[in-house]
């Protein structure tokens, strides 16, 4: 337990001003779609430029699910981008241990970092294909029950279900 405070948006999580911005990452860590696309086109090159360094070092197999790994935020209202692998959702395999760790490992490096403030997406929820629901109950569990220096927590949603779905379990 802590004292942290859990707030919602519904918004863009590139237009936050936070300490950290959480970037639902793939294992290459070099871009994708969705908030990865998002981030690395506001955020700037500079940002690629520090992930193709962790690639050359500790990450030259790319970063596991469920770790996290800090960079710059390059131009965006940010000091750095915690950049997390979210599970695949799978029907055959609970993966929900791996979702849960995306969001401790994040708060872990934010933490270590010093910084106050994290602005989190719904990792897995888009391109991964968890369903909205279940990945806001991890999130909220999660980070309830963390033991963390963070302050607040932000979840930035990106449309009305995902609110609504969040705002479901803060209540
Ligand atoms: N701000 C806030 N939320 C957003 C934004 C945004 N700008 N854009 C999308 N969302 P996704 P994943 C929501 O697909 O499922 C990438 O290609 C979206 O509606 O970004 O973890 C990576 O490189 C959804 O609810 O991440 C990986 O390959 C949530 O953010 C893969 O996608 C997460 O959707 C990761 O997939």
């Amino acid at each position: 337990m802590s004292s942290l405070t859990i707030t919602l948006v519904r918004g863009d999580i590139t237009e936050q001003h936070t300490d950290v911005i959480v970037n639902a990452a793939n294992s290459s860590l070099l871009g994708g779609g969705g908030v990865d696309g998002a981030i690395h086109r506001r955020g700037g090159p500079e940002i690629l430029e520090d992930c193709r360094k962790l690639r050359a070092s500790q990450f030259g197999r790319g970063l596991p699910t469920g770790k996290a790994v800090a960079t710059t935020a390059g131009k965006l209202h940010a000091q750095w981008v915690v950049h997390t692998v979210g599970p695949v959702f799978s029907r055959e395999e609970d993966r929900s241990q791996l979702l849960a760790s995306c969001y401790r490992e994040s708060l872990r490096v934010a933490g270590e970092l010093g910084a106050r403030t994290v602005a989190f997406p719904a990792i897995s929820t888009g391109i991964y294909g968890w369903p909205m629901d279940d990945g806001a109950r991890i999130a909220v569990e999660t980070v309830r029950d963390a033991q963390t220096s963070v302050e607040e927590v932000r979840f930035v949603l990106f449309d009305e279900q995902a609110y609504a779905a969040f705002a479901a379990r803060v209540r």
